[in-house]
């Protein structure tokens, strides 16, 4: 049950929950507490409801049935259900994907007012990964090219995701030899649902192996797309400094907050509320101006590219509308809590849903598509404007604590840029860094915050900050990247909590210890990253040979399943902070966590012991370390001006 003390870390959270609470609103948190006890068949992986002779349980004691009606075992049963996991959340990144090829389509036709192609470099680089050529030809010509061929990754009858090919060559040969390189996009999520039907696949490991190269067609497919793509169309996010934390909503001006995940939405509506009419109406009104905050990954979509403000994370939503101040919530896809609705009810706030993937029965609906978004994102601000003058004062509570400053925007671009220079972007500096030991290894702390643990716990800062005493450079994305930026973690500064040899690198090049890269689906750019790393040489021949993990603590959605799936087979250790989902079949269990490292070379750990998982990340980076035997003593070098030169930032 949830620990309902008001006073702790976090305590922007708190106050409001506990405003929250005297108004008599109910939050996540009551409802989880609602739920308790929740079903334990489920929590481990044995209740099967994919045919109505169901649901059916397996008794993990044996003192119940062993197996369904249908006979299928407790390994089928939590295969399964993994499975099916993986394929929702690859359906979910990919479906995002396949919109972003639309409206770079779109735009490239001149359909889509208000677009634009921003950065042609990356246009020009997944060109190539599409075979489509760029010599003399308009830069829409190419655009239009390269969103069709992008199109086709989902639903090509013959061949893999092209994408696929920018990992190591050992990584893909050694897909192709155990014939998991990711087909279409659809027809990998199509086939999990088949294989996991009642009556098919009923032989656990031939389950799991189909769930990696669905979690490919996620990673190297749809994510990959969506990241890319949206570089093109809204830019690829360079350092830049803003904001994070719930006190970022202004009292006396208008307040949008976006949430959800696809920057098409939050993009046009913060393009329309810089626009001078609409600011002179806000101010007609009684507003000092037009304020907008982002919410989950929409927030870190807009916070990398463009310095807009986060409010929080993924389950600070309905504290953030518990505010009393926002005028409308404006939400896309995903992660789009339906408690939401009856938070606003509470207020003035006006929820407005954008996408016709995803009503709420109750809320306004106002469809944004390629071709209306310009016109649609005025709407939602011109509504907002006219809601202000409703806000009730009185009930209008931010809370004072703490506004975080931040410095965000590293993709595999920038870390190369900022690490081996404008003219010799490299990972070079990064790699010999490693290898002489002043950073031990790289760990991306990724994905979701959840309602199952109460505001003051703060799991990500608990273990980022463990890792970087440890000289262990951490990247993070999606909402794990949102606490840790509101905690104040990401600005240079922090520095002072990371180990010496971090330090000194941080130092020289002026980055923070912990990196911002982005959203949900931006984790196919640390995929990339491990992939640039293994090709610079000195740190083996495949992503599994280099010192790195990949975690995800407060894990809630099947995203994050699928993106954890995705980093175990392209070769990385994954570690995630709940008991495991398939603890009631031990043998699925235990290919999970060990049979698959002989096959793919990553593999998973399911731990809620925060001191548990430090040392083994920090164990599993000092065996690739030796491994790679980099870790023979050898006698600390003084900085000399080459090693300088190496690590200068033009
Ligand atoms: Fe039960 Fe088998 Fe149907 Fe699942 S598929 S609900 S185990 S009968
Ligand atoms: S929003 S999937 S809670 S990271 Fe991407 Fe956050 Fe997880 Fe949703």
């Amino acid at each position: 049950m949830t620990k309902k003390n008001f006073e702790g870390a976090d305590q922007e959270s708190l106050d409001l929950l506990k405003k929250m609470e005297e108004r008599g609103i109910e939050s996540s948190y009551d409802r989880y507490d609602a739920q308790q006890p929740q079903c334990g068949y489920g929590k481990i992986g044995l209740c099967c409801r994919h045919c109505q002779m169901g649901p059916c349980n397996v008794d993990p004691f044996g003192r119940g049935p062993k197996r369904g009606v249908c006979g299928a075992d407790a390994n089928t049963i939590a295969a399964r259900h993994f499975v099916r996991y993986v394929a929702a959340g690859t359906a979910a990144h990919s479906d995002h994907g396949r919109s972003v090829a639309e409206l770079l389509i779109a735009t490239a036709r001149g359909e889509a007012k208000g677009y634009r192609i921003t950065d042609v470099n990356k246009l020009h680089e997944v060109a190539k990964v599409f075979d489509v050529s760029t010599e003399g030809r308009k830069t829409n010509e190419i655009a239009e090219e390269v969103g069709e061929m992008a199109l086709a990754e989902f639903g090509k009858a013959y061949g893999t995701q092209k994408f696929a090919n920018k990992a190591p060559e050992a990584r893909i040969k050694l897909w192709e030899k155990l014939n998991i390189t990711p087909r279409a996009i659809d027809r990998e999520v199509t086939e999990s649902m088949h294989r996991t039907g009642m009556g098919t696949d009923q032989d656990y490991k031939n389950l799991i192996m189909q769930a990696c190269r669905t979690s490919m067609a996620d990673g190297w497919g749809g994510a990959m797309i969506a990241t890319e793509l949206q570089d093109i169309l809204f830019g690829t996010p360079k350092p830049t400094r803003g904001t994070a934390n719930l006190n970022v909503i202004k009292e006396d001006e208008v307040n949008i907050l976006v949430h959800g995940h696809e920057p098409q939405m939050s993009e046009m509506v913060a393009v329309a509320a810089s626009d001078p009419e609409l600011i002179k109406e806000a101010e007609a009104v009684g507003a000092k101006g037009i304020s907008i905050a982002g919410i989950c990954c929409t927030a870190n979509e807009m916070l990398l590219r463009h310095g807009i403000p986060l409010a929080g994370h993924m389950k600070m939503q309905e504290m953030a509308i518990a505010t009393g101040a926002v005028e409308v919530i404006a939400v896309d896809i995903q992660c789009v809590m339906q408690g939401d609705e009856e938070v606003a009810r509470a207020f003035h706030t006006k929820l407005i849903t954008t996408s016709p993937k995803a009503k709420i029965d109750g809320t306004e609906h106002i469809e944004i598509n390629d071709e209306n978004a310009y016109e649609k994102g005025k709407e939602v601000v011109r509504i907002a404007i006219q809601n202000f003058p409703k806000r009730d004062k009185t009930k209008v509570f931010i809370p004072k604590g703490k506004k975080s400053d931040v410095v965000v925007g590293f993709t595999h671009e920038t870390i190369k840029y900022m690490l081996g220079g404008k003219f010799r972007a490299s990972y070079r500096p990064l790699n010999d860094n490693i290898m002489n030991g002043r950073i031990r290894g790289v760990v991306g702390v990724v994905g979701c915050t959840s309602s199952i643990l109460w505001p003051d716990q703060l799991p990500y800062m608990e273990l980022v900050n463990d890792l970087i005493a440890n000289d262990i450079l951490v990247v993070q994305t999606g909402c794990a990247a949102a606490e840790c930026a509101r905690e104040g973690m990401m600005v240079p500064e922090h520095m002072e909590v990371a180990g010496p040899g971090l330090r000194e690198v941080c130092e020289a090049v002026g980055m923070p210890p912990v990196l911002h890269a982005g959203s949900c689906v931006d984790n196919s750019r640390i995929l990339i990253a491990c992939s640039e790393m293994v090709k610079e040489g000195g740190l083996g021949n495949d992503i599994s040979e280099l010192p790195v993990a990949g975690v995800c603590l407060d894990w809630m959605h099947e995203k994050a399943l699928a993106i954890g799936q995705y980093f175990v087979t392209s070769g990385v250790y994954t570690l995630f902070g709940t008991k495991s989902m398939v603890a009631g079949a031990p043998d699925v269990d235990k290919f999970l966590s060990e049979g698959l490292e002989e096959l793919v070379g990553g593999k998973w750990s399911f731990t809620p012991d925060l001191k548990e998982m430090g040392t083994l990340i920090k164990d599993h980076i000092e065996k690739k370390r030796d491994a790679l035997g980099i870790n023979e003593k050898k006698e600390r070098k003084l900085y000399d001006m080459e090693d300088r030169r190496a690590l200068a930032v033009d």
